[in-house]
């Protein structure tokens, strides 16, 4: 038995890629080749497989943490290790294999008309594809983006292509909407770019790598009676191209269009639609065969003669296609498909699935039934979200223990409820944000046990204080408010109270007890809520503070914040002070295990021993998870809290 390290392999020369799952755990037992991690960029997800059989002693990343080729996953007990696997852990391993691949690509000319600074981005060269429909647009007014960053989603019944930015810049204006269709040369947006420019109008060539759909072939079938034969298409000069799935059976009506069976290459899945409508009479192959351009595929019942079909013919790193009625290891690993207790999963199979060619490519990986998917992109397409909410409903009914009288997750059901019954209803998209927190809330109430404890901190001298330094702060471009003193306050509170500054492990037997402040603040950004970081609270002074919050604030309500900002949080403040409300009831944001609610604070009467005077008193709310926190260490870090806010020269101590 020995010791090895795994590391990140070959990853494509890409940097600081952020890991999005740890797929082990320490203790388990894993085999060669088994996902270990799963890294994404902004273009591809990939799971790291491990290049050796072993078990689990310590894993050195965290989910959210950014990594590059050669740094460390973890560390394996490895028996009959031999010296060369040793070696390969750095850099022979397999490299990462994509799991979502984009579209094909290919260098194509984008012509970029730009003004003084301002860049016209038109439609580029979408392999002769016209009127094309516009599924996603992936930037607003304002958004500064950079060079290579989707702008739009167009997508045919083909393929599915994200349309990059050519340059740098701040968006202008965005001439198109969702679910209109354009073809080359038609205007998306304007860009105000980065650079300084001449004042004589020019037109500039760019040249960006972008996805090209497959490119349309024709093939002329044999008619036999109102019997036509299928045969392989154009392939794009492959031969011996395996079949990977028969979409159809013998008897099956079809529609022209439908897949009748996917090929895939080492480089490429291309679907095979079907010619015409009709009926299946025969099939002449069947899966794991071999073929070629011409080959036999099956005959089918049409009506009329000799026809010419028009099928994709793939390039050469066309995206993979996959079944559309792939063989589910979720479904037999869920009792019930009816007990899956998600809106993302379907009672019943749908029969007719639409999918882009990652997105099928994904569930094949999966194992996920994609007919049993929720659907809930354009006309009725499974978009990628689709399957992870399918997938996590499925998980969590696994991780549950399986059925119940309710539902499959013990929860009962909400019912899908058609409102347009009782009046006119707009069905509106939530944004990523938005179904990220809704999960979060979810899943953050049910798994930890809430307690809220409330409070009122006399802040009376500190408002006199931060009044009087306001309008200096304000020259130096620092808005002062409540805000950075709370934050300094609950910081000096976890030093002084180290229960709350915990997060409790995955294995249910110990806790992270953390050696840094790093407090979240709750931001209302127009993307929806998100929580920003400022690292060493504890070790800043409040003025750095509000410098870094409303930094982070500005960042966060552009747009413009990135993972790192919003990671490593040891206690999140959520002050809804500048709106009012007299107290609520914060949910803890997980794995952190402590969440400071601020109210608007008000002038009350207070009974000082001899009379009442007008003090200014400020609500607080301090929700924390029971599993880490009893009542007593809440009581006293309420205490303590409060005690800094009312004298404010404790802060400096
Ligand atoms: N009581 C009274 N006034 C308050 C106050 C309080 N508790 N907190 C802030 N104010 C005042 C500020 O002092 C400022 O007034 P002045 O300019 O006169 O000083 C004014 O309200 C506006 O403050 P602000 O909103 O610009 O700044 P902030 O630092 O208080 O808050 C931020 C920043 C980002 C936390 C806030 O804008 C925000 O997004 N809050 C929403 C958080 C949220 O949605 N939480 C989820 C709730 S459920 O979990």
């Amino acid at each position: 038995m020995s010791t090895e390290i795994i590391r990140v392999p070959d990853i494509g020369g890409a940097a600081d890629v952020e890991v999005i799952e740890i797929s082990v755990q320490i203790g388990d037992m894993v085999e060669i080749d088994q996902p270990i991690v799963v890294l994404e960029t902004d273009k591809a997800s990939m799971d790291v497989p491990s290049p050796i059989a072993g078990k689990v002693i310590s894993i050195a990343i965290a989910v959210g943490d950014q990594v590059n080729e050669g740094s460390i996953v973890l560390e394996l007990d490895v028996v009959n290790a031999t010296s060369s696997v040793a070696a390969n852990t750095s850099k022979d391993v397999p490299v990462a294999t994509a799991i979502t691949p984009v579209a094909a690509t290919k260098t194509v000319d984008v012509q970029v008309t730009s003004a003084p600074a301002e860049f016209a981005v038109a439609v580029p060269d979408i392999g002769g594809a016209a009127d094309v429909e516009v599924i996603e647009i992936c930037v607003a007014v304002g958004d500064q983006v950079a060079e290579g960053d989707s702008i739009v989603v167009l997508e045919t019944d083909k393929a599915s292509m994200d349309i990059p930015a050519p340059v740098a810049g701040k968006v202008l204006s965005v001439s198109i909407n969702v679910g209109d269709t354009v073809s080359e040369g038609g205007a998306i947006l304007v860009m105000q770019t980065e650079s300084s420019a001449t004042s004589t109008p020019v037109v500039s060539t760019t040249q960006v790598e972008m996805p090209v759909p497959a490119t349309a072939a024709s093939e002329t079938v044999v008619v036999a009676g109102g019997v036509e034969a299928v045969n392989v298409p154009d392939i794009g000069g492959a031969e011996g191209v395996e079949i990977i799935e028969i979409a159809v059976a013998v008897g099956d009506k079809i529609a022209e269009g439908d897949s009748i069976i996917v090929l895939e290459t080492d480089k490429a899945s291309m679907e095979i639609p079907a010619p015409k409508s009709g009926t299946i009479k025969s099939i002449a192959v069947k899966e794991g065969d071999k073929v070629s351009e011409g080959d036999l595929v099956l005959e089918m019942d049409v009506e009329g003669s000799a026809v010419t079909l028009e099928i994709s013919a793939p390039t050469a790193s066309a995206a993979v296609a996959s079944p559309s009625q792939a063989t589910a290891p979720v479904k037999a690993a869920v009792p019930a498909r009816t007990a899956v207790d998600n809106s993302a999963v379907l009672s019943t199979p749908s029969k007719n699935v639409h999918a882009g060619p990652a997105v099928r490519m994904l569930a094949r990986e999966l194992g996920v039934d994609l007919s049993l998917v929720r659907a809930t992109g354009p006309r009725g397409r499974i978009t990628k979200e689709d399957l992870h909410a399918y997938v996590k409903a499925a998980v969590k009914q696994v991780a549950s223990g399986g059925t119940s009288a309710m539902s499959g997750s013990g929860l009962p059901t909400i019912p899908d409820i058609d409102f347009s019954k009782f009046g006119n209803v707009d069905i509106v998209k939530m944004s990523k944000i938005q179904k990220l927190t809704a999960q979060n809330m979810v899943r953050n109430t049910l798994v930890a046990p809430h307690v809220t404890q409330f409070d009122k901190a006399d802040i009376t001298d500190l408002e006199v204080f931060r009044k009087g330094l306001k309008a200096e702060m304000e020259k130096e471009g620092v808005k002062l408010t409540p805000l950075p003193f709370l934050i300094k306050a609950a910081a000096q509170a976890l030093v002084a109270n180290p229960t709350f500054n915990v997060s409790l492990m995955a294995d249910g037997e110990s806790y992270a007890q953390k050696q840094y402040v790093h407090i979240g603040i709750a931001v209302d950004s127009p993307i929806g809520l998100v929580v920003p970081v400022i690292r060493d609270a504890d070790k800043k002074s409040v003025v750095q503070i509000a410098k870094d919050a409303n930094e982070l604030i500005k960042k966060a309500l552009s747009k413009q914040l990135k993972p790192n900002d919003m990671q490593g949080g040891c206690f999140t403040i959520s002050s809804l002070g500048a709106i009012g409300g007299t107290g609520f009831t914060p949910i803890v944001n997980c794995p952190e295990v402590g969440i400071l609610g601020v109210s608007k604070a008000d002038i009350e009467p207070r009974w000082n021993g001899k009379e009442f005077v007008p003090r200014t008193m400020l609500p607080l709310c301090l929700s924390y998870d029971h599993r880490a926190v009893n009542g007593g260490d809440a009581g006293r870090f309420m205490t303590y809290l409060n005690s800094l806010l009312s004298d404010i020269r404790r802060l400096a101590l």
